[in-house]
């Protein structure tokens, strides 16, 4: 069962591994995960917290099927949804085949920060765990090659890396060999998915992320995380085509003229931008509506976090 036969006729065994991609927020795991995959599975901003829920993206490489999950940024947890953002990222460790740590390479050769913390705390939590892990030094295209010397002799000192990769997940530097080893890693084993899937979230969560990825460019401050867009419905035009209904929950009513903007123009140009995208995704025109819903305590509701994948963590 664990064998197809390749094009040429011979028997290929196939192989597998799941690996779990893990970081400070904003270090580059989506784009990472995203570029191992080689088209977008998750969303990417400039902001920290972007990521909120488990993602998987899938790549075959030759015989060897391999299964990353991008997780949310690992921090020190107040909010209750920070605490099952975190906790998701760890979970991801679960039934892990191979960990990679991916560290913000410019953060930590500048001054002491929060990204640099929550590194050094992730670094800790994986001693504690007895954890190894593959480490990505990412945003090499940010630095100047010298400096990096220091910082890979005082990671290597931590004794929890197996491997070192230096690369740029945006500019796909060093990602080929980053891919080509965890490949070589993968063990005996059938493919999870089936060989031309890309990823495990379903079409109305993924189109629900890339509108939040418009909300997260286009707005500042909290309102970002104290909003959450779902797709409420997923429809054919009489004419056949795909019409998409989303609400953008927000938890103030304060909240509701900044989403709009001035005469409307703030939604209609997030609106804009993820109708173009997901029409490219889903490979034909969309129709897109969007609501705005104001609703206090959405982040403590049980449904609005199982919408994203989240479980509520007391
Ligand atoms: N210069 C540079 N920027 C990068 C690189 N990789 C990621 N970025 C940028 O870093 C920011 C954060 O990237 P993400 O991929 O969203 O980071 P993340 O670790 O998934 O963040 P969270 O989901 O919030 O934890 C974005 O603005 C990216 O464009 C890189 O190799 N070089
Ligand atoms: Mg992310």
């Amino acid at each position: 069962m664990l064998q197809r036969i390749r094009d040429d006729g011979l028997q290929m065994t196939k192989r597998s591994a799941f690996i779990a991609v893990i970081g400070a927020p904003n270090a580059g795991k989506s784009t990472l995960v995203n570029a191992l995959v080689g088209v977008k599975v998750s969303i990417v901003t400039q902001k920290v917290q972007t990521t909120r829920a488990r993602i998987r993206g899938i790549a075959v490489i030759d015989d060897a099927q391999l299964v990353f999950t991008d997780t949310p940024g690992i921090f020190s947890p107040r909010r209750r949804l920070d605490r099952a953002m975190v906790a998701a990222a760890w979970e991801g460790l679960e039934g892990a085949d191979a960990i990679v740590l991916v560290v913000d390479a410019a953060a930590e050769l500048g001054s002491p920060s929060k990204s640099t913390a929550d590194t050094e705390m992730i670094i800790g939590e994986l001693k504690r765990r007895e954890k190894k892990a593959v480490l990505v030094l990412n945003k090499i295209d940010k630095v100047a090659r010298p400096n990096l010397l220091k910082l890979i002799a005082d990671m290597g000192a931590e004794g929890v890396f197996e491997e070192t990769f230096l690369l740029s997940a945006e500019n796909g530097d060093g990602v080929k060999d980053l891919r080509a080893y965890l490949a070589a890693r993968a063990t005996e084993g059938p493919w999870m998915y089936p060989e031309d899937q890309l990823s495990d979230i379903s079409d109305r969560l993924m189109a629900a992320e890339v509108t939040r990825e418009k909300v997260f460019k286009r707005l500042h401050q909290e309102l970002p995380y104290e909003s959450t867009v779902e797709t409420t419905s997923w429809t054919r035009t009489k004419k056949g085509e795909l019409r998409i209904e989303q609400t953008i929950y927000v938890s103030r009513e304060g909240h509701r003229p900044i989403v709009l903007g001035k005469g409307g123009q703030t939604l209609k140009a997030i609106g804009e931008a993820s109708r173009k995208e997901l029409s490219e995704i889903f490979g034909e025109p969309a129709h897109l509506f969007l609501t705005v819903n104001v609703r206090e305590g959405w982040t403590e509701e049980a449904a609005r976090y199982r919408e994203m994948g989240l479980d509520i963590v007391d």
